[in-house]
C-alpha cells in the first residue's frame, strides 16, 4: 500500500464566513489526515481560500474595501475556524499568494503551447454567485439551477477546448470506477459528460480581481481555472520535479461538496489531462446540510457558526455528531435534538459509561495501576479480538470516506464491552473472586486502550485523555499499537470523565 496520502478540502471563497458547511468538509477531510498518520503514511492535508474573482471583488466593495485587505480578513477567520475545530491541516493556501499565481500562470502557458487554449467572444449567462456560465437550456425560470441569479455577459474571452476531451473524460471514468465517489453521483457526471462538453469560457475582462492571464493583461484568469490550481501550486507546481510533487501529486482524494462536483470531476481532470498532469485519484462529493429542517442560507438568517457549536456543545461531541449522524454522502438536518440525542446516548452513556465505570473500578479496587490478569477465558479473547479487528474495518470504511460506518463498527465494540461488563459484574466479583475481576478490569482497560487508538481520529482531545488516563505514551498512540497491551502494574492517574452529558438549561 502506498506511504503516502495527500488530501484537501474545497478552498472557500472568502466572501463570507465559515459556516457548518465548510467545518464539515474540513473535517472529513482531517478525520481522514489523522487516520491515515496513526496508520503510518505520510499526510499532506491541504486547506485554503479562494480569493479572487468577480464575487470575493463584489463582496469588498459591499464591505467598503480593497479586495486584498478584505480577502486577508477573511481569510483569516477561516484560518481561526480550522484552530477552533482542531484540525491538524499541514498547509493552508491563498490563491493571492505568488506560489499560487506564478502555478497559476505556468499551467495557462502550458495549455496554451498544447493548443488546448484559444481566444473568441463570450455571449452568455454567468452567474457571480456560482461563478459559472449556464447556456440558456440549462435556466430555470431564468435562473441557475442552483436559483442564483444570472446576468448576460458578452466580452472577449480566451477558451479551453473542453469539447475535445469528452471521449477521454468518459473512458476516464470507466477505467477508473473509484474516480467519482458515491457512485449516484459519478453517475451523473457521466450522464452530463455524454450529453456534450461545449468549450468554456477561461478568462473574463469585466473586471481586475484575477490573476493576469500571460501575454494579455486585460484578461483575467477565470476564478475556477485559478482554485483547482490550488491543488497543484502546494505541491510545488510548475516544478514537476520537486520532492513534494513527486511524493504528493496525484492527490489521493479533493472532497467536495456536490455544489462543486462538476468543476472538480469535469474540468479539473480535462485541465489536467490537457497539460499533460495526471487527474486526481478520487473526487467525493458530500451531501448538504441544512438547519431544524431548513436551508441555511444569510437571508434566513439560520447560519449555523461552528464557533457556538463548539462552546455549547464542546469541540469533540461536535465532532462526532456531524461524522456519525448522517450517512456520509447523503444530506443531512442540523437540530438541536439529535445533537443532544448522540451527546448523551453514544458518547455519555455508550462509551463514557464503558470508560468511566472500568476505570473508576481500577482505582477503587486495584490499588490505581493497571491490574494483573489471570488467564483470559473466551470472553476476554473474544471481546479484545473485536476490538483489534476495528483496525481493519475501520480502515475500509475510511478507504471509501464511509465515517458513519466506521463509527458504526466501533460502537458495536463499545455496546459488547458495556454487554461484557454487565455479564462478568466485577462488583460481584470483588466479594467472590478477586483474581478473576483482575483479569475482567484488565481486559476492560485493554478495551478502552483500542478504542481510544481507534476514536483518536474523530474525537482527538477526548480519546487523548482516555490514553493519558491509562498512562499510554504518546509514542504508543499508532494503530500499531493495537495489540501492545498495557503493562500490569503501572500506576494510573485519578480518573474522570470525558463525556460530559448535555442537560437542557431550565426554561426560565
Ligand atoms: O465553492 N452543507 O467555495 P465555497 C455541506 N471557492 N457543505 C457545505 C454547505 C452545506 N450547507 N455549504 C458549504 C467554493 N459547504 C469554491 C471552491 S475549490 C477549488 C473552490 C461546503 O466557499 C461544501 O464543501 O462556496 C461546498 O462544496 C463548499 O463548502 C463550498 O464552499
Amino acid at each position: 500500500m502506498a506511504d503516502r496520502y495527500y488530501v484537501t478540502t474545497p478552498i472557500y471563497y472568502v466572501n463570507d464566513s465559515p459556516h457548518i458547511g465548510h467545518a464539515y468538509t474540513s473535517l472529513a477531510c482531517d478525520v481522514l489526515a489523522r487516520f491515515m498518520r496513526l496508520d503510518g503514511k505520510e499526510v499532506r492535508f491541504l486547506t485554503g481560500t479562494d480569493e479572487h474573482g468577480q464575487k470575493v471583488e463584489k463582496a469588498a466593495a459591499t464591505a467598503g474595501m480593497d479586495p486584498q485587505a478584505f480577502t486577508d480578513e477573511v481569510s483569516g477567520r477561516f484560518r481561526r475556524l480550522a484552530e477552533a475545530m482542531n484540525f491538524s491541516n499541514d498547509d493552508f493556501i491563498r490563491t493571492t499568494e505568488p506560489r499560487h499565481v506564478e502555478a497559476v500562470q505556468a499551467l495557462w502557458r502550458e495549455l496554451v503551447a498544447r493548443g488546448e487554449i484559444y481566444l473568441d467572444s463570450y455571449a452568455g449567462w454567468y452567474s457571480v454567485r456560482d461563478e459559472a456560465f449556464y447556456a440558456e437550456s440549462e435556466l430555470v425560470d431564468g435562473k441557475a439551477p442552483s436559483g442564483a441569479p444570472v446576468e448576460w455577459v458578452e466580452e472577449p474571452s480566451y477558451f479551453f477546448r473542453l469539447s475535445a476531451w469528452q471521449d477521454r473524460l468518459l473512458e476516464h471514468y470507466r477505467t477508473h470506477p473509484d474516480f467519482i465517489l458515491p457512485e449516484s453521483r459519478r453517475n451523473e457526471v457521466m450522464r452530463f459528460v455524454e450529453g456534450g462538453l461545449q468549450d468554456l469560457s477561461v478568462s473574463r475582462t469585466s473586471f481586475a480581481w484575477g490573476i493576469k492571464v500571460p501575454g494579455d493583461p486585460g484578461h483575467v484568469v477565470y476564478v475556477w481555472l485559478d482554485a483547482l490550481t490550488n491543488y497543484c501550486s502546494a505541491v510545488g507546481y510548475p516544478d514537476t520535479e520537486s520532492p513534494d510533487y513527486q511524493r504528493f501529486w496525484p492527490a489521493d482524494l479533493h472532497m467536495v461538496g456536490k455544489d462543486i462536483l462538476r468543476f472538480h470531476a469535469v474540468y479539473w481532470p480535462a485541465f489536467l489531462m490537457a497539460a499533460g498532469l495526471e487527474p486526481p485519484k478520487r473526487v467525493y462529493a458530500h451531501g448538504w446540510w441544512t438547519n431544524e429542517g431548513q436551508k441555511i442560507s444569510k437571508s434566513l438568517g439560520n447560519v449555523i457558526d461552528p464557533r457556538e457549536l463548539i462552546a455549547r456543545y464542546g469541540l469533540d461531541p461536535t465532532r462526532y455528531f456531524l461524522m456519525r449522524e448522517v450517512p456520509f454522502g447523503a444530506d443531512g438536518d442540523f437540530s438541536h435534538r439529535a445533537m443532544v440525542q448522540r451527546m448523551n446516548a453514544d458518547l455519555a452513556n455508550d462509551y463514557g459509561n464503558l470508560a468511566q465505570r472500568s476505570l473508576s473500578m481500577i482505582a477503587k479496587n486495584c490499588g490505581g495501576v493497571v491490574p494483573e490478569p489471570g488467564k483470559l477465558d473466551a470472553a476476554d479473547q473474544a471481546l479484545l479480538e473485536a476490538a483489534t479487528a476495528l483496525v481493519d474495518r475501520v480502515r475500509e470504511h475510511l478507504a471509501v470516506q464511509q465515517f458513519h460506518k466506521a463509527l458504526e463498527a466501533i460502537w458495536e465494540v463499545i455496546g459488547e464491552a458495556n454487554r461484557y461488563v454487565d455479564a462478568q459484574a466485577p462488583w460481584t466479583l470483588r466479594k467472590t473472586d478477586s483474581a478473576r475481576m483482575a483479569t475482567v478490569l484488565y481486559t476492560l482497560a485493554e478495551i478502552v486502550r483500542r478504542l481510544a487508538l481507534l476514536t483518536q481520529p474523530f474525537m482527538p482531545d477526548a480519546s487523548a485523555k482516555l490514553l493519558d488516563q491509562l498512562a499510554v505514551c504518546t509514542g504508543a498512540r499508532q494503530l500499531a499499537h493495537i495489540e501492545a497491551a498495557l503493562v500490569p502494574g503501572t500506576p494510573l492517574p485519578k480518573p474522570e470523565g470525558v463525556f460530559p452529558r448535555y442537560v437542557e438549561d431550565a426554561p426560565a
